[in-house]
């Protein structure tokens, strides 16, 4: 019942001693060797012939070599029994071959999985298939088939044909069959172990916030988590830095730690905006107010009292400062509170102060969904900004105006005047809370043209001559008579004359092109007072 060794089907990952087998069993037992892809290569090239898979199916190999062997001709000729006349009539009916020997090792799965930067698509991709089916199919049916899958064993089946007339014993193909079984179910086993780790992974990584105290709990305290992000698709949460951190980087009177009074709760935008907002108008030491939007100031005024610089810096751009954030740097009146609340003359997001009048408090109660922060005071800049980027953080010491105006330089024929001196100063202090590309335009300590975050630079200023030219014409006041702040350097000649087509009639600006002397001689057909302070500050 030991029937010979006639036909093998040889598919291994692992072909160590596979040559020799492969090449004993063809030469001394006369064994034809059907082989898959690889494996056929590493034979024809040591000299053994081999029948290739395709050739045998009359199929080729598929789909990446996920389907090769997996095909009736292979399993019926593994699962055929050979004491069944159905069977082998069957087998016949569909030009089955019967397979005798079965040498599979399978794809290395474990040392995959064993590498912690493995992809998660490469580790699917190295789950075997067709060979633990072949062995299955072969183990199934050890009465009739010898199934081999470990290298160690190929001297014992040799051995097994030199002794049997080229046929293994019943008892040797018993002890392959366990091993064969054994071998399948510890390989799903460790697929299905890697599958449930990465499972848990990903639950809790969907489960996690931006940051895990855990991880950051030195430095960050979670605040609350946030409905959204930036859109409604996007997770947030925030946090401030934790005691001891905070004396580091951030200020005495900090956004994060600034109780709110009233209001809705921050969304993940208006936290961006009213930290923009806070840090322009604390840069004041006169009463000041900024109305933001999008980052950009598109209100900025500084007066007497605050609610005139309210009502100017609304003025600026009343379209725009609809849906905006009002900063201020004193103490909110009752007034303040009525001019933008009364007839719903401004709608706003949030408002945020160092405090806020009894009365005030009264009114704004009024509006209960209007968020209202208390900073406490003004105080100090932080000392660092953090910003993250893709797999890191950028950390910087905090922008402020802090240059000495006695320091400046007047490179053109006409020097500003006192009253254009002192608008340059405000103006420059307001350019620097608008985005790079940055200009203002300001008249009468009101930031009321604003062009920000344009690539070029001549665009921006066009944006704040427009804005300006409107913001007379709705003040009923005449247009020009400008003072503009530029964040940085005139690469060129164009931007003065743009801005002097306009009506400025002074400018402030770092200097340091190589073509300064381009804009200095375009300032001097103009009329305009120019005046470097040697600083530039980028906003991006
Ligand atoms: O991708 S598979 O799951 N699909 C198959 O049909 C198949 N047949 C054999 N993997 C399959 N194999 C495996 O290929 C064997 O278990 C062996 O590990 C490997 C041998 O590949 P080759 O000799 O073609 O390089």
């Amino acid at each position: 019942e030991d029937t010979p060794i006639k036909r093998a089907l040889v598919s291994v990952t692992d072909k160590t001693g596979v040559v020799e087998f492969a090449r004993t069993l063809e030469d001394e037992f006369g064994v034809e060797v059907v082989s898959t892809g690889g494996t056929a290569r590493t034979l024809t090239d040591a000299g053994v012939r081999v029948v290739p898979i395709e050739e045998y199916t009359g199929f080729p190999e598929m789909m990446d070599g996920r389907v090769k062997t997996l095909h009736p001709k292979v399993h019926g000729g593994l699962l055929a029994r050979r004491d069944s006349a159905e069977h082998m009539a069957e087998a016949a009916a569909h030009g089955i071959n019967m397979i005798d020997l079965v040498c599979v090792n399978l794809y290395e799965f474990e040392k995959t999985v064993a590498d912690p930067e493995v992809s998660f698509a490469d580790a699917i991709e190295h789950i075997d298939i067709g060979g633990p089916s072949m062995l299955r199919s072969a183990a199934k049916n050890a009465d009739s088939v010898t199934v081999v899958t470990d290298p160690d064993d190929y001297d014992l089946v040799l051995g097994e044909m030199r002794t049997h007339a080229g046929a293994t014993t019943r008892a040797v193909r018993r002890e392959l069959q366990l091993k064969a079984f054994e071998t399948t179910a510890s390989y799903d086993t460790a697929i299905a172990i890697w599958l449930g780790d990465q499972l848990d992974t990903e639950e809790s990584a969907r489960q996690e916030s931006p940051v895990t105290p855990d991880e950051f709990g030195i430095y960050l305290e979670k605040l609350e988590d946030l409905r959204y992000g930036e859109n409604p698709h996007q997770t947030a949460a925030v946090y401030r830095f934790a005691d001891g951190f905070a004396s580091l980087v951030s200020s005495d009177h900090p956004l994060a730690a600034a109780p709110q009074i009233q209001g809705k709760p921050l969304s993940y935008n208006n936290y961006l905006d009213a930290d923009a907002a806070w840090s322009l108008v604390r840069e004041f030491d006169e009463p000041a107010c900024v109305i933001l939007k999008h980052q950009n100031p598109c209100g900025c005024s500084m007066a007497a009292d605050v609610t005139t610089a309210y009502d100017r810096a609304f003025a600026c751009d009343p379209k725009s400062a609809f849906g905006g954030i009002i900063a201020c740097n004193r103490e909110v009146p009752y007034n303040l509170v009525e001019h933008f609340a009364d007839k719903n003359k401004q709608f706003v997001e949030v408002l945020i102060a160092p405090s806020y009048t009894p009365e005030a408090l009264e009114r704004l109660a009024r509006r209960k969904n209007l968020r209202v922060l208390a900073t406490g005071g003004t105080g100090d800049h932080a000392a660092l900004e953090l910003r993250s980027i893709d797999g890191g953080m950028l950390v910087q010491c905090v922008d402020t105006v802090s240059e000495d105006p006695s320091t400046f330089i007047v490179p053109t024929k006409r020097t500003p005047t006192t009253a254009e001196m002192n608008e340059l100063l405000f103006a420059w202090r307001v350019c620097k809370g608008v985005k790079s590309n940055a200009i203002l335009i300001s008249k009468g300590r009101a930031g009321i043209g604003m062009g920000p975050g344009q690539p070029n630079r001549v665009d921006s200023a066009l944006l704040a001559c427009k804005r300006a030219d409107e913001a007379c014409a709705r003040m009923g006041a005449e247009p020009g008579g400008y003072a503009c702040a530029s964040d940085a350097f005139f690469p060129f000649r164009d931007n003065v004359d743009v801005l002097a087509e306009h009506g400025v009639t002074c400018i402030i600006q770092p200097g340091g092109s190589k073509r300064d002397d381009e804009s200095v001689a375009a300032c001097d057909e103009h009329g305009i007072a120019m005046v470097f302070t040697g600083t530039r500050h980028f906003r991006h």
